[in-house]
């Protein structure tokens, strides 16, 4: 074979030259002891046709190396996303918390967040219906503080204990091996249906928040109560929340399933590339702060971590923004590597005895000590804390710190600057009095498990709600043993009946609920439009995405006018033609598009533009891809803009155009579009197109 590369070979140096590197060195392919590889083409053999010689030290070592350069994923999470960027306070936090990073508005803090779906493996689509992980390490003055949270702020399960089993359940069948990244199957809702304090989490996986638009777009929660301590030692509980800073935003499901083939990638890429682009990702950070006498007064338990707190009870105090502004150099250096634990916090801030933290607490630190390959992980540069770190932890694998000096011990008097406890500014835990007799039970305070889920359903409005239908209907028709959909059909008919019937009625199976008595009658609560998305969003088309088709023809005054508003709107325009190699305007001019209309379906945009003339919209409407592209757009509830001679491919992709299809007669015109457009989706359109089942 042909050397693609050949490297000369090197000057011979004198002995005085040896420790030097030359620039020729510098630039040549080594071995990883160094030595200048002469052909990574072709491996050492006895004679060209010969067998391959076991002195081939170069052949082996890189094949050894190749062999090894998996290390296991992570058992949950370990689809995921991550970025650099930093965190900074709006103003000092004294009254609450003595933690460093949260007294100084000059201070950035860094910080690298990894976001993730939680029950595929790392190979899998970016887009099936889960929880998304949301996790923070923050490297502060005073060492890592990690906030693990996920995108739905309760959790399936009250302690520990049940952690393996949920998982068990929610991955792929032991016995098939599907299905992946999916919680469409019988195990899963096994579990849930006798796991009735899964229910809440339940009615938010089923919702919008399960299928988010954008990790730019997903709110994040700590979940659990944690502790803030202040300088004078006095405790309050706090819940973290994050929110993006342009809005929380879903898709709809059958864009969520064309997305995932037509690019698993979806949520990875746009991550990425709107850092590189310079739009960065932004949430801030929100706390609610409540003492002891509030919890008591709650008619729940903040240790129990299937519950929120309302906002309408607490409101949020907006304390800083992260801001992600630098993609990792290496995925696998980093977003793979990196190790988050929920026990890494820092002084002014503590844990509650919520028995689900309590279980985490240990896991994450176990759980990477196998997936890293020993105890030395916290030495890989994404984990390690930038400020001073030293112990007297010794050896052990992957050391890559070189301790100095005889003394490995403490208390010693060897070694007068060898690091000493510090009682002053070192972490204490709160002074919580706990007592009590060894037991394994559930508090009662726990055993209400439907109030909540309920809340949750009637804060939505009716299109969430409908979604919450279909999700449920489409989830428990992929279940075999009836008897499991039954099961979760009582459930249903005690959060809302309602809810139940309508999931009946799109599975065809009226009055087919168990009876199931809770052990808690549910409650009435007030509700809470804080929960809604929709009822949430304000109109923004910032951060999102315009799709505009164009072919041979089209109006370049009109492009340059979308441009202009997109522009304006801090939204992005990708030029959609038949062809990507050009595309010409009426004048003649050509341009590159930016992609082909077979590469980038309408499902990858929040709105879109169609510029075809009547030649060419004629051409089209003969076309299956872009009668789809049509087609989905309207299917998907977008807004839509169009020239009248494109009516003649609406018209074959059968749309009947309503409020959210703006013809584009004129520049005025395209204020209008995107005026509509800004407002999101045309939810009134739904239920003409499409009924849960
Ligand atoms: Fe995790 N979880 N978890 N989890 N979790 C892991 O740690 C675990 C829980 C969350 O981007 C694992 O490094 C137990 C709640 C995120 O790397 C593991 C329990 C919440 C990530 C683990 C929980 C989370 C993980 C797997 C119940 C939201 C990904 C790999 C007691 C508040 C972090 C790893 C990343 C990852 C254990 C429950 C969030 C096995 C035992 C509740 C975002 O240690």
């Amino acid at each position: 074979m042909k050397k693609n590369n050949p490297v000369k070979a090197l000057p011979v140096k004198s002995p005085a030259e040896t420790h030097h590197t030359t620039q020729e060195q510098k630039q040549s392919l080594t071995t990883n002891q160094g030595i200048v590889i002469s052909d990574n083409q072709n491996s050492l053999k006895a004679g060209p046709r010969g067998a391959t010689l076991l002195e081939d030290f170069i052949l082996r070592e890189k094949i050894t190396h190749f062999d090894h350069e998996r290390i296991p994923e992570r058992i949950v999470h370990a689809r995921g996303s991550g970025a650099h960027g930093y965190f900074q306070v709006y103003e000092p936090l004294t009254d609450i918390t003595k933690t460093a990073f949260l007294q100084d508005p000059r201070k950035r803090t860094e910080v690298f967040a990894r976001f993730s779906t939680v029950a595929g493996g790392a190979g899998s689509g970016d887009m099936p219906r889960d929880v998304r992980g949301f996790a923070v390490k923050f490297y502060t003055s005073e060492g890592n503080f990690d906030l693990v949270g996920n995108n739905i702020p309760v959790f399936f399960i009250q302690d520990a204990m049940k952690f393996p089993d949920l998982v068990h359940a929610v991955k792929m069948e032991p016995d098939k091996g599907f299905p992946q990244a999916a919680t469409a199957h019988d195990n899963f809702w096994d579990f849930i249906g006798l796991t009735p304090e899964s229910l809440h989490m339940i009615m938010w996986a089923m919702s919008d928040r399960g299928i988010p638009r954008s990790l730019r777009m997903i709110e994040g929660f700590g979940v659990h109560t944690f502790r803030l301590i202040n300088a004078k030692d006095e405790s309050r509980f706090v819940k973290f929340h994050w929110r993006p800073t342009i809005g929380a935003c879903s898709v709809v499901w059958d864009e969520a399933v064309k997305l995932n083939g037509a690019d698993p990638d979806f949520h990875r890429r746009d991550l990425y590339e709107a850092i590189e682009s310079g739009n960065f990702p932004e949430w801030e950070l929100g706390l609610q702060v409540f003492d002891q006498k509030i919890a008591d007064s709650l008619d729940f338990d903040v240790l129990d971590p299937t519950k929120i707190i309302p906002e309408e009870i607490i409101p949020l105090r907006m304390v800083g923004k992260m801001v992600l502004n630098r993609n990792p150099d290496n995925f696998f250096a980093e977003t793979e590597q990196v190790a988050f634990c929920p026990a890494n916090i820092v002084p002014g801030i503590d844990f509650s005895k919520d028995p689900l933290l309590q279980g985490r607490l240990f896991s994450y630190l176990d759980t990477q000590i196998t997936r890293l390959g020993g105890p030395n992980f916290h030495q890989i540069p994404v984990n390690a804390p930038k400020c001073p770190f030293h112990n007297m932890q010794r050896d052990g694998l992957h050391q890559m710190q070189i301790p100095k000096g005889r003394v490995n011990y403490e208390p010693n008097s060897l070694d007068p600057n060898s690091p000493r406890e510090n009682p002053t500014i070192g972490f204490t835990s709160f002074r919580e009095p706990v007592a009590g007799e060894l037991l394994r039970k559930r508090s009662e305070t726990f055993s209400d498990h439907y109030s909540q889920a309920r809340l949750f359903f009637r804060s939505m409005t009716e299109p969430e709600q409908r979604h919450m239908v279909s999700a449920l209907a489409f989830e428990l028709a992929h279940v075999e043993h009836i008897h499991v959909r039954t099961r979760i059909l009582g459930h249903l008919a005690i959060i809302d009946s309602s809810l139940e019937q309508q999931v009946a009625e799109a599975m065809g199976m009226q009055g087919k609920a168990d009876k199931i008595q809770p052990a808690v009658q549910p409650r009435d609560l007030q509700q809470s439009p804080a929960l809604s998305l929709i009822k949430k969003a304000k109109p923004t088309l910032k951060g999102r995405k315009i799709g505009v088709l164009v072919a041979d023809g089209f109006d370049s005054g009109l492009l340059q006018a979308l441009r202009d508003s997109a522009k304006s709107e801090k939204a992005q325009i990708a030029i959609i033609a038949p062809k990507v190699g050009k595309v010409e305007d009426m004048a003649g001019t050509k341009m590159v598009p930016d992609m082909s209309l077979s590469c980038a379906p309408s499902v990858f945009f929040d709105a879109v533009a169609i510029l075809t003339n009547e030649e060419q919209s004629v051409f089209l409407s003969t076309q299956a891809g872009a009668v789809d592209w049509v087609r989905d757009a309207f299917g998907h509830l977008k807004a839509m803009a169009h020239t009248p001679d494109a009516l003649v491919l609406m018209d074959m992709a059968g749309i009947d155009p309503d409020e959210g299809v703006v013809a584009l007669n004129d520049k005025r015109s395209v204020v209008t579009f995107i005026k509509r457009a800004k407002e999101g989706r045309v939810w009134d359109r739904e239920p003409k197109l499409r009924s849960p089942g």
